[in-house]
């Protein structure tokens, strides 16, 4: 398993970045209900790529799969150390599509209606896993499953739970939160929280 646990090092930060507390249990922190998620379902990738993908969730394993242990930052001040996520690394994912040169930025879709976006470059770091288990077990329909997005550099609201889709983009474009107050850098050992 890969420890990803030291990555606040790179960032000039304490594990625990500024203002944040840590829980040991895992709070569900979601802007309405869960929505359910059949395993059929499709993940979509389309926009600035040579092959368009419309594949089954239960099927991206095929793509590749990491089991990484990370830490977990909310934008609200909680943190939970240690989470094992396995999943796709976004980076597998972004060869097997061929991102097109002009490529920029990321918009992630969820069925539940959220958006969040990213500069590409943030998406291609390591840590960033489409997962589907947690802790050895399947990831839990209210922290996203069957499909969630992880971010292990940014507060937790740019890792999209209950994934449907990748917009690549040629432009920033903002997300649910983003076009709410919400930092669009979000790096929690800065303290982007708002903007
Ligand atoms: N689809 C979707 N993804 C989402 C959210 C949401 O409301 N909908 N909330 C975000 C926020 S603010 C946080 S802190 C994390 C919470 O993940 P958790 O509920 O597994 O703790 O999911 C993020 N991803
Ligand atoms: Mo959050």
């Amino acid at each position: 398993m890969r420890d990803l646990t030291d990555i606040h090092e790179s960032f000039g930060g304490g594990r625990l970045p500024p203002g944040q507390r840590e829980v040991d249990r895992f709070p569900v922190l979601s802007k309405g209900e869960t929505p359910s998620v059949p395993a059929e379902a499709t993940l979509e990738v389309w926009g600035a790529v040579g092959t368009e993908l419309a594949r089954p969730l239960s099927d991206l394993g095929a793509l590749g799969a990491e089991t990484q242990r990370q830490d977990f930052h909310c934008v609200t001040g909680w943190s939970r150390f240690d989470c094992e996520f396995r999943g796709l690394p976004f980076s597998t994912l972004a060869d097997h599509v061929v991102l097109e040169d002009g490529a920029t930025h990321v918009l992630f879709h969820a069925h539940d209606g959220y958006t969040t976006d990213l500069p590409l470059s943030d998406c291609l770091r390591e840590g960033v896993l489409l997962a589907w288990e947690l802790d050895g077990e399947p990831l839990p329909g209210d922290h996203g499953g069957p499909l969630r997005v992880v971010t292990p550099h940014k507060y937790a609201y740019k890792g999209a739970k209950w994934l449907s889709g990748i917009e690549i983009l040629t432009d920033a474009e903002r997300g649910y939160w983003e076009k709410r107050g919400y930092s669009k850098s979000a790096n929690p050992w800065n303290e982007e929280r708002y903007q």
